[in-house]
């Protein structure tokens, strides 16, 4: 059961990890190198532990799809996981005249009225990004992430390479190819991004009429990130198999630095007392095949009842 996979990976960082600081000045348990598998064929990844919002897996996934890196379609789809990230951009550039934000995300998490201040400049930043054209093209950006290098990392001569059609087009002829590979790590790029990637490179692989794909994510957040990447690489290997004619394969998840955030722990424990449930099932529009056509109404999730939400704040 992907849960059990899950919880053991929690459970061996519980018990092997080393106390590891980090950027963001949490402080992690961690452990270097880590590797899961998800049988797809035996239901959807989609943890049953505690709730993980499909939605909004689903609306991130269709924003990478689309080559965009702007988080106005996720406000329109009312997707917040990227705001953290757009809204440090703002508070640190000369336009931002509020209230000092350095260092919002730790100090929040200790000071109830910075907390407060921080949601009002948070959801005064969010409605402009939303209404204001200009604004929003300035600061809504998160720089040339994952979408601009799927689907047109920039060329030295000054073009652009597609490399998701590319690879949807070579599994489809030339299903045997071992260099079924996206790369969302540009070197000449990771400077500008507002974060470098972590799911940063994945490679797919076709036997038996099977679809496979393996992510390598160089840094991984197992309490928050790490439920929403596996239902995320999950999803794209269905829509991607839906458009080869392909059944689905494994979901092979390597990882790097594999941390547990300190203020996570308790939220982990209790994870770990409870009881997997049954798996849901993904259905994806038989109407349409191109995974460029989908939207978030095409692809949606059944049977899924799982343990509540556990809440954990996010490391900035
Ligand atoms: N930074 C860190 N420190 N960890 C991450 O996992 C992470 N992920 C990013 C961007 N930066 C990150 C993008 N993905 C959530 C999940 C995934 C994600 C960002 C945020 C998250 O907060 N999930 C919550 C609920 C989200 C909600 O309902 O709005 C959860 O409980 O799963
Ligand atoms: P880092 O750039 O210092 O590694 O910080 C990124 C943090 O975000 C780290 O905790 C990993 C986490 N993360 C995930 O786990 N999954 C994701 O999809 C993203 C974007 C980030």
């Amino acid at each position: 059961h992907p849960d059990t996979t899950y919880l053991n990976l929690l459970q061996h960082i519980l018990d092997n990890g080393v106390t590891k600081e980090d950027r963001t000045g949490t402080g992690t348990m961690s452990v270097f190198g880590h590797q899961m598998r998800f049988d797809l064929s035996k239901g959807f990844p989609l943890l049953t532990t505690k709730r993980v919002p499909f939605k909004l897996v689903a609306s991130e996934l269709l924003w990478f799809i689309k080559g965009d890196t702007n988080i106005r379609y996720l406000l329109q789809n009312k997707n917040h996981i990227w705001d953290e990230w757009a809204f440090k951009k703002w508070v640190e550039s000369e336009d931002y005249q509020g209230p000092d934000m350095t260092n919002f995300g730790l100090r929040a998490a200790k000071d109830t009225e910075f907390a407060k201040v921080l949601e009002e400049q948070m959801s005064i930043f969010n409605n402009k990004v939303l209404e204001d054209d200009v604004f929003a093209e300035k600061y809504g950006e998160l720089g040339p992430v994952y979408g601009k290098q799927w689907r047109s990392w920039p060329t030295s001569n000054g073009e652009t390479i597609d490399q998701l059609k590319k690879v949807i087009d070579q599994i489809k002829n030339n299903p045997d190819s071992r260099r079924l590979i996206v790369t969302a790590w540009n070197p000449s790029e990771v400077d500008d991004m507002a974060l470098p990637p972590c799911h940063a490179f994945f490679q797919f692989y076709v036997a038996n009429g099977k679809l496979s794909c393996q992510l390598y994510q160089r840094s991984a957040d197992v309490f928050l990130g790490v439920p929403f990447n596996i239902a995320s690489y999950a999803l794209l290997t269905h829509l991607i198999a839906h458009e080869c004619g392909l059944e689905v394969g494994e979901f092979v998840h390597s990882l790097g630095d594999t941390h547990i955030y300190l203020n996570h722990l308790e939220q982990v424990k209790e994870q770990l007392q409870r009881e997997p449930k049954e798996l849901p099932t993904l259905n994806i529009n038989k109407n349409k095949t191109s995974i460029f056509d989908m939207e978030l109404e095409d692809i949606t999730i059944e049977n899924y009842n799982p343990h509540p939400t556990i809440k954990a704040p996010i490391a900035v």
